[in-house]
């Protein structure tokens, strides 16, 4: 019998950050091939070329309203690689507490306000409709808490941002972060007023975001069994714990590193590559981020999107909540966290390759989430008062630095390359660039591209399950300039 071969194609990708479009191929209800494609121009490196050295960590941060907090961090960080400087434990802390705020606040953001409805029936008025119908699954009393939760989500995403404003001056954007620390001095008010606002969120957090992670996941347990991906993890590691300038030395709360065939392994980051056999540039590809470039060319033959593809040693590697969860699990980096996951992988009656999954990266999300949010009281409680926030610096000739760092949706690295004092170049590695990276350079698919493969769509009109696995990684193609064509032909929209 011939094979029913269908073509799905989702654009743009609601209820998530940014412009995606996805492209399957289902043969007799299995999907064999897909394309995820960025479809807006991120034209961010070029700007900043030219500029004060000092300008990237204003700009950078740019790149996206929901993560400018990592940019900021990762941007001065190489900022202090080039100028041979590290901040002063105040500086490093505050940092850090900025940086867990702004983790909390996307975790919230991304289950409540973008991945959740994807398994609940919200109410029947806009903005819950119009809405794609699915297997909604859960017994009817839950539509009303869950909604509820919804909407108090808001007010607590509004704390977290708080809890970052206090030290940055406001959200998005801040002002605080300078290369060598932070220019905010701590009072004694923002220490208080932190912690009051870091209880709530620990509050909500444990008897709102994790029960109603569990309760989704034990009616969509088949979820710990979809959406796989690579299966190879990549995390610079959360949170410096110290002041060693080698940044694959330092102490970070989260580890640094790789896991492969569940095997932990390091990091080099001079094994960091992009291609962009599949992207609209014309820069050279396989090319490390000292050495890389961004020449766009919307017209390349056989290319579908704007990102490139990362890749570590030629490897394909998801990034992520999962990634540094599994890492610090894997490498016992943390008890509390191995007493927590296995708690739940019972709960589930799963092992730790069902993480490996939509509802693996769920849970991932927010265990993680309890985990930083009950680390940063003790990260509240050691900033000194009157102790430096900030090291001196002084801007080089010529110099080359690289800051790795997390954000919310996984590994961030910022290379910047001084000559005269200015930029001459930059290269930003982001997160949703690992995970929603076209076909490579040897034509492997990337880590949510692979994720889609073998999945089972009933009705092709109707892919619901491609948008879940999609949403699981939580993907940002974020803030930048759109390149739109001219022309008469109108474009039809499936929104999901
Ligand atoms: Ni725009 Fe971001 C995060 C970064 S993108 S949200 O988290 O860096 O992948
Ligand atoms: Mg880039």
């Amino acid at each position: 019998m011939e094979a029913k071969k269908t073509t799905i194609t989702i654009d743009p990708m609601t209820r998530i950050e940014g412009h995606l479009k996805i492209e399957a191929v289902v043969e007799n209800t299995r999907v064999t091939e897909v394309r995820a494609a960025g479809t807006l121009y991120r034209g961010f490196e070029q700007i900043l070329v030219g500029r004060n050295p000092l300008d990237a960590i204003q700009i950078s941060q740019r790149f996206c309203g929901v993560c400018p907090t990592p940019h900021s961090i990762a941007s001065s960080q190489a900022l202090e690689n080039a100028f041979g400087i590290m901040p002063p434990p105040n500086g490093r802390l505050i940092r850090n507490i900025m940086q867990g705020a702004n983790g909390i606040q996307s975790h919230i953001l991304h289950f409540y306000h973008l991945a959740a409805l994807d398994y609940f029936r919200g109410p029947d008025a806009p903005p819950f409709i119009p809405r794609y119908e699915a297997d909604y699954r859960l017994p009817s009393g839950f539509r009303e808490t869950l909604t509820n939760h919804y909407i108090l989500a808001y007010q607590m995403r509004l704390k977290a941002h708080e809890l970052c404003a206090i030290w940055s001056g406001k959200m998005p954007h801040m002002a605080s972060i300078v290369p060598g620390g932070v220019s905010i001095r701590p009072r004694i008010d923002n220490i208080t007023t932190s912690l009051w606002r870091l209880k709530e969120l620990r509050d909500f957090i444990d008897t709102v975001y994790i029960p109603d992670v569990v309760t989704i996941g034990e009616v969509y347990r088949d979820y710990f069994h979809l959406g796989a991906g690579c299966r190879q993890l990549l995390s610079y590691g959360l949170f410096d714990m110290d002041g060693e300038p080698d940044v694959t030395k330092r102490k970070r709360f989260l580890p640094m590193g790789r896991v492969v065939e569940d095997k932990v392994a390091s990091v080099d980051p001079s094994m960091i590559t992009e291609d962009v056999r599949s992207s609209w540039y014309d820069s050279p590809s396989r090319r490390q981020p000292t050495r890389g470039g961004t020449v766009p060319n919307p017209a390349k033959p056989g290319a579908y999107s704007w990102l490139k593809s990362p890749r570590y040693d030629g490897g394909v590697y998801e990034v992520g909540p999962l990634a540094r969860i599994i890492l610090a699990y894997r490498s016992n980096a943390n008890p509390k966290l191995n007493a927590l996951l296995d708690k739940y992988l019972e709960h589930f009656q799963v092992g730790p390759e069902a993480m490996y999954s939509v509802m693996g990266r769920h849970l991932a999300r927010v265990l993680e989430c309890k985990l930083v949010a009950d680390e940063l009281e003790g990260m509240i409680m050691q900033v000194k008062l009157e102790a430096p926030v900030c090291a001196d610096h002084k801007i080089p000739d010529s110099a080359q630095g690289m800051g790795l760092w997390e954000a919310a949706r996984g590994a961030l690295g910022h290379w910047i390359d001084i000559k005269g004092g200015k930029i001459a170049g930059y290269q930003a590695v982001v997160p949703t660039t690992w995970n929603a990276s076209p076909h490579d350079d040897q034509n492997n698919p990337g880590p949510m591209e692979q994720a889609m493969l073998g999945a089972v769509v009933e009705d092709a009109e109707n892919p619901f399950v491609i948008a879940r696995i999609a949403r699981s990684f939580d993907p940002c193609i974020a803030c930048a300039v759109h390149i739109l064509k001219a022309g008469k032909s109108v474009k039809q929209f499936r929104v999901l």
